[in-house]
């Protein structure tokens, strides 16, 4: 045959392959990288779920009746061939012009990306691992395509290199479709894990408690326009941690080792947790990095069992004041063991406003402390409690300059109105929060502009444990800027202190003040 014919089929087999595996490399690397973010940002699981809602009734009957509960895997196969085939066209559109075939698979990007960012519950973030699959499929096919080419110019075809060339495209082509198969490995079992705990997690009914948590007031709840739900919900539960991939732990795999300073060491798994008598309680957890005015606080109803009882059945070594938590990731914080055995409702949650643990939030287990800052006491992902020494053993964030012992400071917040709103003339709603977890709230006031502090109406108490509301009725004032700072009182009757501090080390403190201003009428 001919050398100038059998170049030629080289070429167009190899731009063609060239075409498919830079978008297998685009779909795995999408895919690993999507470990790190929701699971509908992977690739396949966007564009399958976008498919699924845009396939007539008659073909989804269809391919139920065929497939079965195969027709998942079907959609997924079908999409796949699909995809093999516009991606080799894309490579020999390459061969043509090298700029068109990129634009036609930034194309193939954005239909996948619209694909991830129309799923319900996803943030812009998720578009992350198209974005770096779709850098890495076109570098593939940069590389892959200046490789197949053997030169289209006849003095070229002649050329001896074009057998060493040959090889260095095989090469090259083995290695990146050997890589894109790791990576479309490691991410799909990575994927699968987290799925099983997903699922685990869906499966779950929680036991009824021993004890059910009282009812809240309906009067807890101030009748203020724009406030925040007493009960914060879980989707709006703010969240902190160190983890970059949430841990996702089967809870059959779970299991909590109790060790240290104890005369019995033990080993609780998950079932033996589900055994043991539950109880209810209402608690607002608070972040030690809150700023005052800040929103890193929400309020939930936890079910667990008590660290009380745990611990009693551990029983603690004298000289022991500490214990330990720590997390599957890593992470730990240093509570007092006093605070743990005292009678405040210290847990070992795993249920959070009547549902599992969701998995940010520390599923399957984690520990909530009434009055004590998160980062010393609220271990999510909880797999380890060691009954120590503070002078022993340092926390995480104690290695980081955080103190060691992180008791919640009482604070004030004004919620309604935000910052920098402008309101109509007349009369002004100025609603908030207060807290002083474990000891509760007995007065907050409130200093509109320069007149005198003013008692604030405060809501129904829930708990101890659980934030205030409070609201004051302002009767208004002057078009133009004006301002409201608060502040708040204990059940002691000591006064939120007006001392200004950063949250490093211990929590911010300091009375808050909100700016807004009043229309000309
Ligand atoms: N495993 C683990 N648990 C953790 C943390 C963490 O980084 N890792 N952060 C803590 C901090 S600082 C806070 S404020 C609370 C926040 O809990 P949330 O994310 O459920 O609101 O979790 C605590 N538990
Ligand atoms: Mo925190």
């Amino acid at each position: 045959m001919d050398q100038a014919i059998r170049s030629k089929r080289f070429e167009l087999f190899a731009f063609g392959l060239a075409g498919f595996i830079s978008a297998a490399v685009l779909f795995a690397v999408a895919q690993l990288v999507s470990v790190f973010f929701a699971t509908s940002s992977a690739p396949f699981v966007a564009l399958g779920s976008t498919f699924i809602d845009f396939t007539p009734p008659w073909l989804k009957d269809f391919a139920i009746a065929t497939f079965g509960t195969n027709d998942k895997l079907a959609l997924f196969v079908s999409l796949g061939i699909v995809a093999a085939i516009l991606a080799a066209l894309v490579g020999l559109l390459a061969r043509r012009n090298f700029v068109a075939a990129a634009i036609a698979i930034l194309i193939l990007s954005a239909v996948i990306g619209t694909s991830v960012i129309t799923r319900s519950a996803t943030d812009s973030m998720d578009l992350v691992p198209v974005i770096i699959g779709t850098l890495f499929g076109l570098g593939t096919l940069k590389w892959l395509t200046g490789l197949a080419s053997t030169g289209r110019s006849p003095r070229h075809e002649e050329e001896p290199s074009a057998g060493p060339s040959r090889r260095k495209f095989l090469v090259a082509s083995s290695l990146s479709l050997l890589g894109a198969a790791i990576a479309a490995g490691v991410g799909t079992s990575i994927a699968a894990t987290r799925n099983a705990a997903e699922a685990a997690r869906l499966a779950l009914g929680l036991p009824a408690p021993k004890a059910k948590a009282a009812k809240i007031p309906t009067g807890a709840q101030v009748d203020v326009k724009g406030m925040p739900k007493f009960v914060t919900p879980n989707e709006d539960f703010y969240r902190i941690d160190t983890a970059l991939s949430v841990p996702r732990i089967d809870p059959a795999e779970w299991s909590l080792r109790v060790h240290g300073m104890v005369d019995n060491e033990f080993t609780m798994s998950f079932n033996d947790l589900l055994g043991e008598e539950l109880v209810e309680s209402y608690l607002t957890l608070t972040c030690v990095s809150n700023p005052v005015g800040g929103d890193l606080v929400g309020n939930a109803k936890w079910l667990g069992y008590p660290l009380r009882k745990l611990l009693e059945r551990a029983g603690p070594q004298a000289g022991a004041d500490m214990v330990l938590s720590t997390s599957i990731d890593g992470f730990s914080a240093s509570t007092p063991l006093e605070i743990l055995t005292d009678d405040r409702m210290a847990l070992l949650a795993l249920g959070m406003n009547d549902e599992p643990l969701p998995l940010e939030h520390g599923f399957p287990v984690r520990m909530v402390v009434p009055g004590l800052y998160g980062y010393v006491s609220a271990t999510k992902w909880v797999v380890d409690l060691e009954v120590t020494r503070f002078g022993e053993k340092d926390a995480y964030w104690t290695t980081r300059g955080w103190s060691e012992r992180g008791p919640i400071k009482m604070s004030s917040r004004v919620d309604v109105p935000r910052s920098f709103t402008k309101l109509p003339p007349g009369e002004v709603v100025i609603g908030g929060t207060a807290w002083a977890q474990t000891i509760g709230i007995s007065k907050v006031e409130v200093k509109v502009d320069d007149e005198p502090w003013q008692k604030a109406e405060l809501a129904e108490e829930a708990t101890l444990d659980t934030w205030r509301q409070w609201r004051y009725v302002w009767k208004g004032g002057s078009s133009g800027n004006h301002s409201v700072t608060v502040r708040a009182y204990n059940a002691d009757g000591e006064m939120q202190t007006s001392d200004r501090a950063d949250p490093v080390p211990n929590g911010a403190s300091g009375w808050q003040r909100v700016q807004f201003s009043i229309a000309d009428s």
